[in-house]
């Protein structure tokens, strides 16, 4: 065996957790090659749930599972972790305005961010816990003070780029698979943009294949936008496999080299391109060079209707990062 990858996953007995472990230890990420320790962290009243799901992974009888570390301590977790993935986090209440949830859930991250920073090293992170990207900049300003680089830190846009392709696809009658370079500008909120005047299917741009602007500026970023709402609305819990599937592909993609003309979309620290305040954890679209670098893709070109949109997911996270400023010293 070449090597053994060490995966940390926090709220790992919850709903996403429950649909990304069996993945994870399948060998189907880092390849059948690769065996894998899973390190997973919970809060103490939720480590007896987190005992079943071990069993069941234990019965699944994954041959490349080489340890699976359970415990309520996030330096334990993060311990020479390759990759984190920063699931858990306490789900919206009833009545509780987005500010409040940034209240709850920022000390979480700021705790995190100091344990990866002791623990780890050579360690990539992926916040999926909500509201990601603010909660990876307070985790990814913790880690810095302990010498990880920020370069390292993302938050999960790919579900919602998932989900932007799987709209252009079935409007346009083609495959998921012929549609690329769609971007998820900014937040993952309700004010991102979803770009699809930068989209291409089959190597054509999408408003010229798909010829109904005022779908593709209309529907198709209200859908993206209240997708999680919708799944929501009709399942009575929020997504959870599609959510799971679109951290693995993250996590994937920056494993690997982005195809020739083609980018992902991932929110990283802004370096100042398109105008966005340097370190801002923004959506952008993202290449990986094979060598270890992630650079934001330059020279998309954004009209005055992208703008405005941007401006305003932009404002979103400012006024996000003003809320949690005392978690930033
Ligand atoms: P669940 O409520 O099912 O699971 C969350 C788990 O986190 C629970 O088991 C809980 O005990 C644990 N937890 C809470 N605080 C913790 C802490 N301090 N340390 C370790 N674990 C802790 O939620 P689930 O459906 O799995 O969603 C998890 C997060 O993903 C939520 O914040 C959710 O909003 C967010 N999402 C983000 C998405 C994205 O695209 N970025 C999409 C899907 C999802 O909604």
């Amino acid at each position: 065996m070449a090597r053994t990858v060490k995966v940390a996953v926090t709220g790992a007995a919850g709903q996403i957790g429950y649909s990304i472990l069996p993945r994870l230890a399948s060998g189907e990420i880092f390849g059948h090659d690769t065996r894998i320790s899973l390190h997973l962290l919970e809060i103490t009243p939720a480590l007896k749930a987190l005992e079943g799901v071990v069993m069941e992974i234990e019965d699944c009888a994954f041959p490349l599972v080489d340890e699976v570390v359970i415990t309520d301590r996030a330096e334990e977790a993060f311990d020479g972790v390759n990759w984190a993935l920063l699931v858990g986090s306490k789900p919206r209440g009833k009545g509780m305005e987005r500010g409040d949830l940034i209240r709850e859930n920022g000390p979480i991250f700021v705790g995190q961010g100091k344990a990866l920073g002791k623990a780890a090293e050579d360690v990539r992170i992926l916040v999926v816990g909500n509201p990601a990207n603010t909660n990876c900049l307070i985790a990814m300003h913790q880690a810095e003070k302990e010498g990880i680089p920020r370069e390292r830190f993302a938050a999960m846009t790919r579900l919602d780029q998932n989900r932007a392709q799987a709209q252009l696809a079935q409007k346009a009658g083609v495959e998921v698979g012929d549609v690329t370079n769609v971007t998820i500008w900014g937040n993952h909120s309700a004010t991102q943009y979803p770009d699809a005047e930068n989209a291409r299917i089959n190597g054509r741009p999408v408003p010229e294949v798909v010829g109904d602007m005022g779908w593709l500026r209309g529907e198709f970023i209200d859908t993206v936008q209240q997708r999680g709402a919708a799944v929501i609305a009709a399942r009575g819990l929020s997504s959870a496999a599609s959510a799971a599937n679109a951290a693995l592909d993250h996590v994937m993609s920056m494993e690997g080299t982005t195809p020739e003309g083609d980018w992902f979309s991932a929110a990283v620290p802004s370096d100042g391109s398109y105008g966005i305040e340097e370190g801002l954890v923004f959506s952008f679209p993202v290449r990986i060079d094979g060598q270890g670098g992630c650079g934001i893709v330059q020279g998309v070109e954004l009209g005055d209707f992208a703008l405005e949109k941007i401006a305003a997911t932009t404002a979103e996270l400012q006024e996000e990062k003003a809320v949690v400023a005392e978690l930033l010293k």
